[in-house]
């Protein structure tokens, strides 16, 4: 729909960026840390780091602040890293971990920024991982316990909560990330999702409950999946991976319920979860005030062959390429999208579809939690990085989001990834992503300098017009 005149970017606008805490921190073992799953891993792919320093956001992120300040942030998004706070996940907190996220949480509110927290992202501590992670039932108490200390600490500082970063990329893709090598197979799989749905509920009663003032939300990885061609078969193969990829997390989110389709899948492959009374009026109870998503990319699929080469990945392993599933749905490359360096397409449009489904499907306030381009950035001779790139990608993005708006999506936000460079899920640090570089290679931590990219003074701009100036 072409519209003559486009509605502005609403005036209180959260434009910010994110990052998540073991991507950026660092200081892994550090003031009574306990170790994450991310920790414990012994295997990183080659000539890529791993993540006991990071940005050492952990030591600097007084300067980080600052320079959030400078671009102009009306939002930084972060994670709080669980076994920081509760070395052990349950059970003992963490004096010295609570403190930094108090100190992190007053920087930004001093500099006028909006911390946007999420609760977990990828980081499950290890001891809890050790006692079965998500498919031990406990979980949902461990998650509940943690949720009610987030809110008891930070609930009168922090207004906006994400619950889960991306549940449904670790129950689709857990191996490429880091989260799930030691799973019992995907029926486990998805008794683990169950979990994670009825702990995702519980901390939003609780946060409604104890503080009902804030606003909490689930923010999984959301991308409108379109068939190869107008074939039947093809639309129907769509229709089938949009429920199992996005509608099975946002139906239980915000409608309390488990998507008939994707219902039909797990009993089909004979991966049900085990239900227990009471789970199905907890996840009925809990009602996200909005939907916070990230997205990188559309998907596209074709009618399943129906054999074994229907789950062979059309290029890498990786959480935004789909893997498809036997007599279900098949990956395919959209002959229409141009793709990233590590082979993602790049598709701004699809944001705005994606942005109108969910509205249409919800009608709850959208924000959109990551989004950006990965990229091997250089410092060039003058000592500037010039990241046209990046900018011409976030514009294009920015674009449609404004699209969208006139549409009628009542979006609030939008914190792409990543406000400073930081490591890569699977792809080492050289695949940068941020407003900030930092000085460091995989295995030479330099000076470990921050250096304001091209991109963060054009987002500068941006911010202060509240949207893209018309050319
Ligand atoms: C999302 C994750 C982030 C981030 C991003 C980019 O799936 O939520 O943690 O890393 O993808 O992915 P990658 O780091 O693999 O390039």
């Amino acid at each position: 729909m072409l519209h003559k005149t486009l509605k502005p970017f609403p005036d209180d606008f959260l434009w910010g960026a994110a990052t998540s805490a073991y991507q950026v921190e660092g200081a892994w073992n550090e003031d009574g840390k306990g170790p994450s799953v991310i920790d414990v891993r012994d295997q990183y792919p080659e000539g890529t780091t791993d993540f006991k320093v990071a940005s050492d956001h952990y030591h600097r992120y007084k300067e980080d602040v600052a320079l959030f300040k400078e671009i102009g942030f009306k939002s930084y998004r972060f994670s709080i890293s669980w076994s920081r706070v509760m070395p052990n996940g349950i059970g003992e907190v963490n004096p010295k971990g609570i403190d930094f996220y108090h100190r992190l949480i007053d920087e930004l509110l001093e500099a006028g920024i909006t911390p946007i927290v999420t609760m977990y992202h990828f980081d499950l501590p290890q001891a809890l991982a050790e006692m079965g992670g998500w498919s031990n039932r406990d979980s949902i108490q461990w998650f509940a316990d943690y949720a009610q200390l987030l809110f008891k600490e930070y609930g009168h500082k922090v207004k906006y909560w994400l619950t889960i970063n991306e549940q449904n990329m670790m129950i689709l893709h857990g191996s490429a990330i880091g989260t799930n090598d030691k799973n019992g197979g995907q029926k486990d799989l998805y008794q683990q999702n169950h979990h994670m749905l009825v702990a995702q509920a519980k901390a939003m009663a609780i946060s409604h409950e104890m503080q009902p003032e804030n606003k909490i939300g689930p923010a999984p990885n959301i991308a409108l999946i379109y068939p190869a061609s107008s074939k039947p078969e093809d639309v129907m193969a769509a229709f089938n991976y949009n429920a199992i990829r996005n509608w099975l997390y946002l139906d239980a989110a915000v409608r309390g319920r488990y998507n008939d389709v994707a219902w039909s899948f797990m009993e089909e492959k004979g991966w049900l979860p085990e239900i227990k009374e009471g789970d199905i009026e907890v996840l009925a109870s809990a009602k996200p005030d909005f939907i916070a998503f990230n997205y990188y990319t559309s998907q596209t699929v074709e009618a399943s062959h129906n054999d074994a080469s229907d789950a062979v990945p059309r290029s890498g392993k990786d959480q935004h390429i789909t893997i498809g599933e036997r007599g279900v749905y098949r990956g395919y490359h959209n002959p229409f999208l141009p793709t990233n360096e590590f082979g993602w397409e790049i598709d701004p449009i699809g944001l705005r579809s994606t942005l109108r489904e969910i509205n249409d499907r919800y009608h709850l306030p959208l924000m959109i939690t990551e989004n950006g381009l990965g990229a091997f950035d250089e410092v060039d001779a003058e000592g500037n990085v010039n990241d046209d790139y990046r900018i011409e990608y976030l514009h294009a993005h920015i674009e449609q989001m404004q699209l969208a708006i006139t549409d009628g999506v009542q979006l609030f936000g939008y914190t792409p990834w990543s406000a400073i460079d930081l490591i890569s899920t699977h792809q080492g640090c050289r695949k940068r992503y941020g407003f900030i570089y930092v000085n460091r290679d995989e295995f030479d931590l330099k000076d470990l300098g921050r250096l304001r990219k091209k991109s963060s003074f054009w987002y500068e701009e941006l911010i202060r017009n509240n949207g893209l100036t018309q050319k």
